[in-house]
This record gives C-alpha cells, sequence and structure tokens, in this order.
C-alpha cells in the first residue's frame, strides 16, 4: 500500500482552517488538523513544499517510521509549525489506519476507557454580571465544568471576552489589534468574580480561569492562594512556561491546581513541569503536539506523575482535530477534562464529525478512522482570510503577553 496523493485544504468558513488529505492508492483517504492560529500559511508551505514531496509512494501503515523521519529528518526540529504539520499527517495516518482495520481510532490505541469525555465550556461577560448569568446558561445547558473570564473595570478589552455574547474567537481580520493590560486590575477584580460565581452556582459546578500567560511567577501564586476559597479545577496559563522552574515558585503559595501547555509542542516543554509534578493538567493538543503519535507519549509520561490531560479545544482547532481528541480521551488512562469551545454551524456543515455534546460530555458513534470528513465543495467556497490574534501591551506601551 502507498501513499498515492497527499494536499492541504485551505478553508476560513469564518476561521482559518487548514486540512492535511492523505490518500493511499486503494483509495483510502485521511484527514490531520494542521491549523496554527494566526500562522496557517506557514504551516500550509512546511508541508506542501518540504513533507509532501518525502511521503508520496510511503507506506501509510508505517505511522512511527513517518513520525521518526518527519522529526529526526528535518534536522531542525520542535517548534510549532514542526510540529503542527507532523501532526497533520500523523493524524490522517491513523485515521487511515482506523479505516483500514474497520474501528475507530480509540480502538486502535487499546479500548474505551470511559464512555464519554467531561468537557468544560467557556462562560464570559463583559462585567461580572455577565459572565456568572453565562455561568448559568452553562448549567442550564448541562455543563457540569465551566470556564469564567470576564471583563476588568477600567480594561477596554479583556481576553476570553467575545464580542457577542457566547461566542469566542480571538483571531481577527486584518494586522494584530492591539489590547491593553494591567495586571493590578486584573488581581483586584478576578477573586472577587469568583465569589459572586460560587455566591450564584455553588460548588456542584467545576470552575476553571485561564490566566493566559498574562502573570509573573509570584502574582500567579498570589491568585492561585485568593482563589482557594472557591476550588477552582484548575488556574490554566498561570504565567509563560518557557522557564518551567517558574512553577515551583507558583506551587509555594498555593494548592489550586495548575494547566498549561496548549502552546507547547513537545514533551521536551512539559517533562520538568510534569516529573517534578508542578501542573496538575497537561493541554497540549494532538494539532500542535506532534499528533495522536507523541501526544500519546506525553500523556503516558504524564501518568507516571499523576499528571491528567486537559486538552486545548478552541475553535481555532479544526472539528477533525477535535475528533481526534474525542478517540484519544475515551482511551487515555489519564484523562482530566476536554475544553469545548462549540464551533460554528458554518464550520460544522464544512468539517461533517461524528462527535457531539451530550448532557455535559463529548460522546461519540464508532466509525472507522478518526469519524470526521470535509466537504471540499463547500470548503472551497470560503477561502484563506488572512488574521492574527491580539498583541497586548501594558499602559507604559511595553510589550507584554496576550
Ligand atoms: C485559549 C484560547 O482556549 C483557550 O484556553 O487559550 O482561546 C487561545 O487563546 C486560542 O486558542 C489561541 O489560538
Ligand atoms: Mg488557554
Amino acid at each position: 500500500m502507498k501513499i498515492e496523493r497527499i494536499q492541504t485544504i485551505v478553508t476560513c468558513p469564518g476561521r482559518n482552517f487548514v486540512t492535511v488529505k492523505i490518500v493511499t492508492d486503494e483509495g483510502v483517504i485521511g484527514l490531520g488538523d494542521a491549523t496554527l492560529n494566526g500562522r496557517e500559511l506557514a504551516v500550509k508551505a512546511y508541508l506542501d513544499e518540504h513533507v509532501f514531496p518525502c511521503l508520496v509512494g510511503r507506506d501509510p501503515r508505517n505511522i512511527e517510521d513517518i513520525w521518526q523521519y518527519l522529526y529526526r529528518g528535518a534536522y531542525w526540529r520542535r517548534g510549532p509549525v514542526t510540529m503542527s504539520a507532523i501532526a497533520a499527517v500523523d493524524m490522517a495516518l491513523w485515521d487511515i489506519k482506523g479505516k483500514l482495520a474497520g474501528m475507530p481510532v480509540y480502538q486502535l490505541l487499546g479500548g474505551k476507557s470511559r464512555d464519554g469525555l467531561m468537557v468544560y465550556g467557556h462562560a464570559n461577560g463583559k462585567d461580572h454580571a455577565e459572565a456568572i448569568e453565562a455561568v448559568q446558561q452553562h448549567v442550564e445547558e448541562g455543563y457540569k465544568a465551566i470556564r469564567v473570564q470576564s471583563g476588568v473595570p477600567g480594561l477596554a478589552k479583556t481576553y476570553g471576552v467575545g464580542k457577542t455574547k457566547g461566542f469566542y474567537e480571538p483571531a481577527e481580520k486584518g494586522l494584530p489589534p492591539e489590547e491593553p493590560w494591567d495586571t493590578s486590575l486584573y488581581l483586584r477584580h478576578t477573586p472577587e468574580l469568583f465569589r459572586k460565581v460560587r455566591e450564584a452556582v455553588g460548588h456542584d459546578i467545576h470552575l476553571l480561569h485561564d490566566a493566559h500567560h498574562r502573570l509573573t511567577p509570584i502574582e500567579a501564586g498570589r491568585l492561585g492562594k485568593e482563589l482557594e476559597p472557591y476550588s477552582l479545577f484548575w488556574i490554566e496559563d498561570a504565567t509563560p512556561a518557557e522557564n518551567q522552574e517558574a512553577f515551583r515558585l507558583i506551587r509555594q503559595h498555593t494548592t489550586t491546581p495548575l494547566a498549561i501547555g496548549e502552546v507547547f509542542n513537545s514533551i521536551w516543554d512539559c517533562k520538568d513541569l510534569i516529573s517534578e509534578q508542578l501542573i496538575d493538567y497537561i493541554r497540549s493538543t494532538i494539532t500542535h503536539a506532534g499528533g495522536i503519535t507523541h501526544v500519546r507519549r506525553i500523556a503516558d509520561f504524564a501518568a507516571l506523575y499523576q499528571v491528567r490531560t486537559g486538552f486545548h479545544g478552541a475553535t481555532d482547532l479544526s472539528p477533525v482535530c477535535m475528533a481526534a481528541a474525542v478517540n484519544f480521551g475515551l482511551w487515555v488512562p489519564n484523562f482530566g477534562i476536554q475544553e469545548l469551545m462549540p464551533h460554528s454551524p458554518l464550520t460544522n456543515e464544512v468539517f461533517p464529525h461524528n462527535y457531539r455534546f451530550e448532557d455535559g460530555y463529548l460522546v461519540m458513534d464508532d466509525v472507522p478512522g478518526l469519524g470526521v470528513d470535509i466537504d471540499e465543495a463547500l470548503a472551497a467556497r470560503y477561502p484563506y482570510e488572512r488574521a492574527y490574534l491580539p498583541v497586548a501591551r501594558l499602559r507604559d506601551g511595553s510589550m507584554w503577553n496576550w
């Protein structure tokens, strides 16, 4: 069996997605998600120009050898562009292998450890009242876990708060929007937000919060400590983790669980965080961390240290990635939670898929492969539109982490 054709499909049904499609000489098709929010065409070029010529004619069943070839053979290892490209090829090969075997990918990994994946939804509001209303809405929809983000008085815009109620897509067309940031205002108002949310919905709902890389380690320690009375499920991206040691300081100050990893792209980005138990959940998802083949290694390593998965699942991860994440989450023994920012109806039309939300969980029926497709004719009606994630600046104008 050979890889006969391999291509990237770029589409923008409201936001950009890059999909890899691999076709074997027996006509079996596999799909992979290569979407890197704000840098989509970099991954497309990496695949089209440098990866695909090396793959035509190879046996698509040799997933591991192809992974090692693309990782070791690149010479320039790691990084979000490289690892998203490898991930997309890897997902497509797992999709093909499932179709060849006539079973869903979770069966190839080891079968079901659970019937569904507990998910967390995104409740956000321009102020505390609106955020609480959104939390209550999610409770009514059946969510067992809810991420809460709110505007900060004195800040014109804040990460995680959508322009329109409910739907949040951070990438904007045109050049990167610049957002103001003031940590002192954020730290002053966030504990009060969660006091009010707990007052409104009680303690039976898991509450999560994304600090989105904006705090220094001691600021993160302070926030974690001040949120302890509200028993958060996690604080996410408490501080940038290029310096993994930074989490030692946070851990000294708080027992609030910590999650990180959506921007990580290999096990090397989180090895120390996991082995020193500096985090509780690893968020590296299948598209940005080298595919099922590599994320399986990360999850197994994490299991040795009682760290659980909490994969990224924002709208910039396509339904192809989400289908892979559902298969992975049904199998992985140290599953923690799965993020779910529902895609738009148009995106779901472009990417018909088999997973669905049911009473706070993602479930799927048994179909061979990943359980997702792409309507290429519909996808072609939505050409790429350059868009960027925002950047953040402090009041004095200096750049900060968005
Ligand atoms: C966020 C995302 O979902 C999350 O936890 O961090 O909204 C993130 O900002 C985007 O996925 C970046 O593309
Ligand atoms: Mg995040």
